[in-house]
């Protein structure tokens, strides 16, 4: 720790900022979910935990927000590479499943459905394995964050939370509403994990959805006849700014609004604008600027509502890409300003 320079590159030592906090010190710890089974178009995110820690020893950790943000206690849990090998093997079931369903098959055929039992009991195995982790760190008074991986990763934790919190809501950025039900038969799948937040987890008083510009009937008459849910679309937010009737501010200030005191952050990396993720799963046009990102999130944290925990999702280094580094860097700055900002909404609340 005396050798700790803040103002050195870091040196990469397995921990997230190739920060030297022990897990045991920290008030806040990140645990990876390099879990990658039911993505439909495009994978890779699997890679994404130790990818984020190679990038983020390269981020400086001078905070705007934060005096001294080092010393903030951010650490890192042990990785655990049998998600990764799990994940891998899975994958392949789970390909075989997405093509039998593209050439016409059904859930129900028998060596689909064993398949697909096989994944869903995998996928709450690791539900229950983050839940269990992220309680034992909560009894010592410390905030969970989860890297993933695709989006179904943070169930556990939300739930844990929802029991925690008589009311928590959620800040969910995402090109998507991921309230699919059982998208392709996969229970927890990323493109289904707010309707199982909303449908299975106690005390969800708010679900606040920014940046949502790609979703199906279903989940547009799910959000209009939710008085749980309230959805900011690219569509709604770029309308408002572009006619001038409100500012970015104005905007940040009514999202803000919408949440109770207790906010869980859901940050799936495609809700920006895709040349800032151009290596995710399902890339869409339009979606949030890097400083709009930050001004949403810096407003949160300065309302004197309190950031419980998070998930940043999604993020997808891709060996094959010339520019696959970039989707890294991305995920590692965005998850640094988090970490930053639950860390002063926690003392401004106290
Ligand atoms: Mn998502």
């Amino acid at each position: 720790m005396e050798k700790f320079n803040p103002n050195d590159t870091g040196l990469p030592n397995g921990n997230y900022f190739a920060l030297p906090y022990t897990v045991d010190e920290s008030e806040i710890v990140l645990i990876s979910a390099p879990w990658d089974v039911t993505t439909s178009y495009r994978s890779g995110t699997a890679n994404a935990p130790i990818r984020i820690i190679e990038a983020s020893s390269q981020v400086d950790l001078y905070d705007v927000d934060v005096k001294d943000a080092w010393k903030i206690k951010i650490g890192t849990h042990p990785y655990n590479e049998e998600i990764f090998i799990e994940s891998a093997e899975l994958r392949k079931k789970a390909e075989k499943i997405i093509a039998h369903l593209e050439n016409g098959g059904t859930v129900s055929d028998p060596s689909i459905s064993n398949k697909l039992n096989l994944i869903n009991k995998a996928s709450e195995k690791l539900n229950n394995w983050i839940y269990d982790r992220a309680k034992k760190y909560y009894e010592e008074n410390k905030i969970t964050g989860i890297a993933g991986g695709e989006h179904s990763v943070p169930f556990g934790l939300i739930k844990l939370l929802s029991e925690k919190y008589d009311n928590l809501g959620i800040l969910h950025i995402d090109a998507h509403a991921d309230l699919r039900r059982a998208y392709e038969g996969f229970e927890y799948s990323h493109a289904s994990i707010m309707y199982n937040v909303i449908t299975k987890c106690k005390n969800i008083s708010k679900l606040v959805q920014v940046g949502i510009r790609d979703f199906c009937e279903a989940e547009a008459e799910l959000i209009a006849n939710s008085d749980k849910i309230s959805a900011y679309t690219d569509f709604y937010i770029s309308e408002q700014l572009f006619s001038g009737e409100r500012t970015w501010k104005s905007l940040c200030d009514n999202i803000v609004n919408d949440l109770p005191e207790n906010v869980y952050i859901s940050f799936d990396i495609d809700g920006l604008s895709p040349e800032l993720c151009p290596n995710t799963g399902t890339p869409v046009p339009g979606g949030l600027s890097f400083q709009q990102a930050h001004y949403l999130l810096r407003t949160l944290a300065k309302s004197g509502k309190r950031i419980v925990g998070f998930d940043v999702c999604e993020v997808a280094p891709n060996p094959d890409s010339d520019n696959d580094e970039y989707d890294a860097n991305t995920g590692a700055r965005i998850l640094y300003k988090i970490c930053c900002l639950t860390h002063l909404s926690n003392i401004k609340s106290k």
